[in-house]
């Protein structure tokens, strides 16, 4: 198997692909499920993987990209925590002629060389995405009259916490101005314990928020715990729509917990090494590859739940 597919890896000295790989961290169960993707597609390619994660610090992020580069990796893939502040090692990357793919997040950067493609999905359409199922969820719970909601952001300068936000503020620009209105926003880093705390203080100062808006699952989940803790019902007193649809947030859907999510597809591993080889090979790829995801409502959570696989 070792000397299969025929490339010629310069890091690894026996044939394979040898591809740096720096992880954003290990905040959510979207993160454990991309992580478990990209390492089983490695593996299933046959490239040699070196992995590391970053623990959501961009400076762990630069000096994994920067050993990378001093070990002489074939291409280099990673999830940007933020979106700025890139160029400097990019641009080291580059002069080592050692191609970039960002997976999942993107750069903000004025040099468009300083990577080949991002395979990721359309965040700012999954914010539009959360505007519209939105509609719904409060047509089908009888809500009428303003909506106060109250927006858990991702963490602060990362592409999904931008886009997300901008992508449900055009729905709600453009078909709502009058009766929605966001009363509260404040990150919640990803993590449930984020979202625990900043809802608690949420209820403190809106004790009358309407919807809940979370940028993903595990915020979605902690912020339960806080709402259920103030004495509420996650999911009647307060409707929820979160972004991800890892396995726990579709477990809290069928309970009546939230009320929508937006998926956002983690496994992109195979794309990933997919793209990594062509890279690799000289081939030209898309500037973006997305990701193909869907939209769940509560009553289709419980159907749907056996055949989440993260
Ligand atoms: O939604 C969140 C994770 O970048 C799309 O990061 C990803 C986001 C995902 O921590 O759960």
């Amino acid at each position: 198997k070792k000397d299969e597919g025929g490339s010629t890896g310069s890091g690894g000295g026996d044939g394979k692909i040898v591809l740096g790989f720096s992880q954003v961290g290990s905040e959510s169960g979207w993160r454990s499920a991309n992580t478990d993707s990209v390492k089983e597609a490695a593996k299933e390619a046959g490239y040699n993987l070196k992995f590391s994660d970053a623990q959501q610090k961009q400076e762990n992020q630069i000096s994994a990209i920067r050993s990378y580069i001093t070990q002489g990796v074939d291409v280099i893939a990673f999830s940007p925590v933020v979106v700025t502040g890139w160029d400097a090692v990019l641009k080291e990357a580059k002069a080592k002629k050692i191609p970039v793919v960002l997976t999942d997040r993107s750069v903000e950067t004025s040099d468009e060389s300083l990577y080949v493609t991002l395979v990721g999905s359309d965040f700012t359409d999954e914010g539009r995405r959360a505007g519209k199922i939105l509609e719904k969820v409060l047509e089908k719970a009888g809500h009428k009259g303003p909506v106060k909601i109250a927006q858990l952001e991702g963490t602060t300068g990362a592409a999904p916490a931008i886009e997300r936000a901008k992508g449900f503020k055009e729905v709600m620009d453009a078909d709502h101005a009058d009766d929605w209105k966001i009363v509260v926003s404040q990150t919640g880093d990803f993590t449930r314990a984020g979202g625990k705390q900043v809802m608690a203080a949420f209820l403190q100062s809106n004790p009358d928020i309407d919807v809940l808006f979370a940028h993903n699952d595990d915020m979605g989940i902690g912020a339960i715990q806080a709402i259920e803790a103030a004495g509420k019902k996650p999911g009647k007193d307060i409707l929820i729509v979160t972004v991800d649809g890892v396995k726990d947030g579709f477990i809290a859907m069928s309970e009546g917990k939230i009320n929508a999510i937006v998926e956002c597809n983690p496994l992109l591993g195979p794309q990933l090494m997919e793209v990594v080889k062509k890279v690799k090979n000289g081939e030209t790829v898309e500037r973006w590859i997305k990701t193909k995801e869907g939209d769940f409502m509560q009553d289709q959570a419980k159907a749907a739940l056996p055949s989440r696989k993260y």
